[in-house]
């Protein structure tokens, strides 16, 4: 089992545009499995290469036990308007309301480079967006009214002394107590 250390809110990666997968190798495969054993330890339901220190398109999400793997992903279509809460692995203990598209359409590559479309709503949706945002450079926090983006920053200038380099290392409390997030209720 391989956790990889979560960059936050700092670090220039997570501000820098991805570049597109050409080739999907075994390396990228095993840097899928690893994000996703990240993305569990860390009680997350996506999370994408730039937050993992990687400059390659491509996220993993995993909203009620549908773990997916998205490479190169593109919205096609996009609908509606719906707002909610979110969070960030990279930005811990932040959370502010975001409003999106209601309904995506995405179109990626899997694991084995074959081309797929997927139609999301509700989390599923707004988790997808979330993550292709991550692809290029962009934050939640990007979409909140100026005082409200001002409020989660002077936040996380009091929690940002708790990672080191712009570094997230899970402790082994935070492995050890891994689970679903609808194991919890
Ligand atoms: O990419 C990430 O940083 C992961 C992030 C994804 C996400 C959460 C919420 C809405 C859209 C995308 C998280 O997993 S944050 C933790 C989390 O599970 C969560 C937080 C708030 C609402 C729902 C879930
Ligand atoms: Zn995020």
């Amino acid at each position: 089992m391989t956790l990889l250390d979560i960059r936050v809110l700092g670090d220039p990666i997570l501000r820098a545009e991805t570049t597109p997968v050409e080739r999907v190798t075994d390396e990228l495969r095993q840097l899928s499995r690893d994000m996703f054993e990240t993305m569990h330890a860390a009680k997350g339901i996506g999370l994408a290469a730039p937050q993992v220190g990687r400059t390659e398109r491509i996220a993993v999400v995993d909203v009620d036990n549908n773990p997916l793997v998205i490479i190169n992903p593109e919205i096609v279509f996009a609908e509606g308007k719906s707002k909610a809460e979110e969070g960030c692995l990279s930005i811990p203990d932040i959370y502010g309301d975001v409003e999106r598209p209601a309904r995506v359409q995405v179109r990626a590559l899997d694991i084995e480079g074959k081309q797929f479309e997927v139609e999301a709503d509700e989390l599923f949706g707004r988790c997808l967006q979330h993550e292709i945002d991550h692809l290029h450079g962009k934050l939640f926090i990007d979409y909140l009214s100026v005082l409200k983006r001002r409020g989660a920053l002077a936040k996380w200038a009091k929690e940002k002394d708790k990672y080191p380099g712009a570094v997230r290392r899970l402790t082994p409390a935070e492995v050890a107590g891994h689970h679903h997030r609808d194991e919890e209720l």
